[in-house]
């Protein structure tokens, strides 16, 4: 199997960690997607013209929640509940938003104005992460594995990105830094 991607996207990083605490062999295919020779290969696989792709035998799947669906069902994984999907979703709000606003500080707009794009991202960003603070000790939060390491590389990349501070937010920063530990994350570390 074949995962299309780049060293700094969270969604792929997830997936990257996934495969390598679960030894499910992935060819990571390191992709620069703003490149025209790489970007040709994700466009290819991809009419969305996102990262990541998972290329295999039986389907070239687009989006991370489809990836890790179809990994948790191939290497026999009960699949999320609805409520840790719910969780799952609030992350992914929050990191949408959080790329959002990167393209458009990267396409010359000032984001700290009062518009109601900006704004309306802004207070997602700001209600996910405070909602993720208060629900991290929530019993079906923490025994999901893919929801720990979609969290901690939503607040890895926050990091990397300097995005956003965190420090008000108690519980996720002691998570953090207690699952940094890990080499797999250390493996996946996009400043490497
Ligand atoms: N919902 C998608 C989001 C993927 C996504 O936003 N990927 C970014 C990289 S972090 C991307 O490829 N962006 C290219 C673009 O927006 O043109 C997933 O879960 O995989």
């Amino acid at each position: 199997m074949q995962l299309l991607g780049s060293t700094t996207s969270p969604f792929v990083r997830r997936i990257r960690i996934w495969a390598l605490l679960n030894h499910c062999e992935l060819e990571f295919i390191n992709l620069d997607i703003f490149a025209a020779h790489d970007r040709q290969l994700m466009i290819k696989n991809n009419p969305a013209r996102k990262v990541p792709v998972l290329i295999c035998k039986q389907h070239t799947l687009a989006d991370s929640n489809n990836i890790i669906r179809f990994l948790l069902e191939l290497y026999n994984h009960p699949r999320l509940s609805w409520q840790q999907e719910h969780l799952l979703s609030t992350i992914n709000g929050c990191n949408d938003s959080l790329v959002e606003l990167l393209l458009c500080q990267r396409s010359g707009f000032d984001t700290t104005q009062d518009k109601l794009f900006f704004n309306l991202q802004n207070e997602r960003i700001a209600e996910t992460l405070s909602y993720l603070n208060n629900h991290l000790a929530d019993a079906e939060f923490k025994s999901c594995e893919y929801l720990c390491i979609s969290l901690y590389c939503l607040l890895d990349w926050i990091c990397f990105r300097e995005l956003t501070d965190l420090t008000a937010h108690t519980e996720l920063m002691e998570f953090y830094h207690s699952f940094a530990q890990q080499q797999a994350v250390q493996q996946t570390d996009p400043r490497n």
